[in-house]
């Protein structure tokens, strides 16, 4: 099936009982939130890119609010980046993403509900083009996420990456695109030195593998966004 964007006026492609569907788009850090949690579960999958400039008819009528990520099979529909990674989660049990231990797994609560701080600052940050009252406030959120990280060990889950690895990582591998727009606030092993070894183990998981852009391609795709005409199939 071609990765392609779909647009407005485009037919509906026809879903086999029984597949899962993402509706995605290839450059959004949410839908990679879910694509991630696919690919580490190993979940058979089809993937549908949307135009979501453009969004056809067939996808608003699945998601009112035309975002993706969306996820469809048979007659489910289920939206919402971290709803749809709980549901995978609970649906598909191998690879758990979260720890059987209440308290641990209320702690993880915390830092996935918390995490929406660190993605606002990261996109001022980016929109300020690098203003220090910005750039002082993503250090200031990082902080919690260095050091939960120091307690926890590898990754966030500890051996083994978690629905918090999975759910964070996106603004992590786009952080060559905020260096180039804020030099000054670029996370190093100097200063915030678990962060910085994360990010080089995340590079090297099969998931992150299957799911990344390079930074040019994110840069590109950021111009593209930004001159108001995303280039949604850039490198197809
Ligand atoms: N809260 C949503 C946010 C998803 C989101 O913002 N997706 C963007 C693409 S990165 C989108 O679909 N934008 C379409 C629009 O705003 O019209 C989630 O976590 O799934």
């Amino acid at each position: 099936m071609s990765l392609k964007s779909h647009a407005k006026g485009s037919p509906y492609p026809s879903l086999s009982p029984g597949t899962l569907r993402i509706y995605s788009m290839r450059f959004c850090p949410f839908a990679q939130r879910t694509r991630l949690v696919l690919e580490h579960k190993k979940i058979p999958h089809e993937t549908i890119n949307v135009d979501l400039k453009k969004k056809p008819d067939w996808f608003l009528e699945r998601n009112p609010l035309g975002l993706v990520p969306v996820l469809e099979k048979t007659d489910q529909v289920v939206y919402e980046s971290l709803v749809c990674d709980d549901y995978l989660d609970q649906v598909y049990p191998d690879f758990p993403l979260y720890p059987q231990d209440a308290y641990k797994k209320a702690r993880d609560g915390i830092l996935l509900e918390t995490f929406s701080q660190v993605t606002t600052a990261w996109y001022k940050l980016l929109s300020s083009g690098g203003s220090d009252e910005a750039g002082e406030k993503f250090f200031s959120v990082l902080k919690t996420y260095e050091t939960a990280l120091g307690d926890r060990g590898e990754f966030f889950g500890g051996a083994t990456p978690s629905m918090l690895d999975f759910t964070a990582w996106p603004w992590f591998e786009r952080s060559g695109v905020l260096e180039k727009v804020a030099p000054k606030y670029a996370i190093t092993e100097s200063n915030f030195p678990n962060i910085a070894a994360w990010q080089k183990r995340m590079f090297e998981l099969p998931a992150v593998k299957a799911t990344m852009f390079d930074t040019e391609s994110h840069l590109r795709f950021f111009a593209s966004y930004k001159a108001g005409a995303p280039d949604y199939d850039y490198g197809l």
